[in-house]
């Protein structure tokens, strides 16, 4: 089984990060059993180490998390993750040797793991391996990392970003953007739906720094194989599906692919957005 962290709830009803910042506290883990040792705040929000462990005078030694809980102060669990092996002292290592022991406990977790949204609107990070990101339904905002991510936003409008890697991104239903930024290049991410006038891709200025701000300007955008004068800077191959940048037009500089889209594609300059 692929470690995963799976959230069961999200903005608006629960905010998870919060939640898990919360029942970090600032003690050890108590209520330490063979198969978990939970920390609860003051309000009651819980976060669940699971595993196996070696319980010494009610407190837990030594053992191996295989996964963790996080549950709400009303008793809504938030997030369930699994398929972890961690010596607990690295966890306990993590949470408390840190300046931010919620971020490192979160990096640990979150990482190498196959990450599930919840019906709510969430934002989820992964990436530095192989992962799968589905944001379910909800707004998201989902992003990969350095690793090759396979990213899917569900229902909802989600907000997709491969970053590094060779990412295969699905926007499913609601209005979808595809983020891009220099770190696609040379690593074009593939795109497998994208309807004209619902989704957009979205270009960051500091990284397709020849774009002026703002929608795409038609004299910017050429279908066809590469730029045919000097004013066309995103070029779209119908014939492959491949997505261009080319910043000096027709001029010397080679064209970078940073996208694979589908073939045949009726795609607009209006299908681009250029922000910082
Ligand atoms: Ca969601
Ligand atoms: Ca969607």
């Amino acid at each position: 089984m692929n470690q995963y962290v799976e959230f069961l709830s999200g903005q608006p009803k629960h905010n998870p990060y919060a939640i898990m910042s919360d029942a970090r506290g600032d003690y050890a883990f108590t209520n330490a059993s063979e198969y978990r040792v939970e920390h609860v705040d003051i309000n009651g929000n819980a976060l669940v180490l699971r595993g196996t462990f070696d319980i010494e005078g009610g407190i837990a030694t030594s053992g191996t998390v295989t996964g963790f809980d996080v549950l709400a102060a009303d008793g809504t669990k938030v997030i369930k993750a699994r398929g972890f092996d961690f010596d607990l002292k690295d966890v306990e290592g993590a949470y408390f040797g840190h300046e931010n022991g919620e971020i490192a406990l979160r990096e640990m977790f979150w990482r190498d793991s196959d990450l599930y949204g919840s019906e709510y609107d969430d934002v989820l990070s992964s990436g530095w391996s192989d992962t799968l990101i589905k944001g379910r339904g909800g707004d998201d905002d989902l992003n990969g990392g350095k690793g090759k991510q396979t990213i899917k936003g569900g229902k909802g409008d989600d907000s997709l970003s491969g970053l590094g890697g060779k990412d295969t991104m699905t926007g499913g239903k609601g209005k979808d953007t595809f983020e891009f930024s220099i770190t696609a290049f040379g690593k074009a991410d593939k795109i497998t739906d994208f309807p004209h006038k619902a989704d957009t891709i979205f270009l960051d200025h500091k990284s397709f720094t020849a774009l002026d701000q703002g929608v795409l300007d038609g004299s910017a955008f050429e279908i066809g194989a590469k730029a045919k004068n000097d004013d066309h800077r995103i070029i779209y191959n119908k014939k492959t599906g491949s997505l261009y940048y080319d910043e000096d037009g027709k001029g010397g500089v080679d064209q970078v692919k940073f996208a694979k889209l589908d073939t045949d594609l009726n795609m607009k300059a209006n299908d681009f957005l250029v922000d910082a």
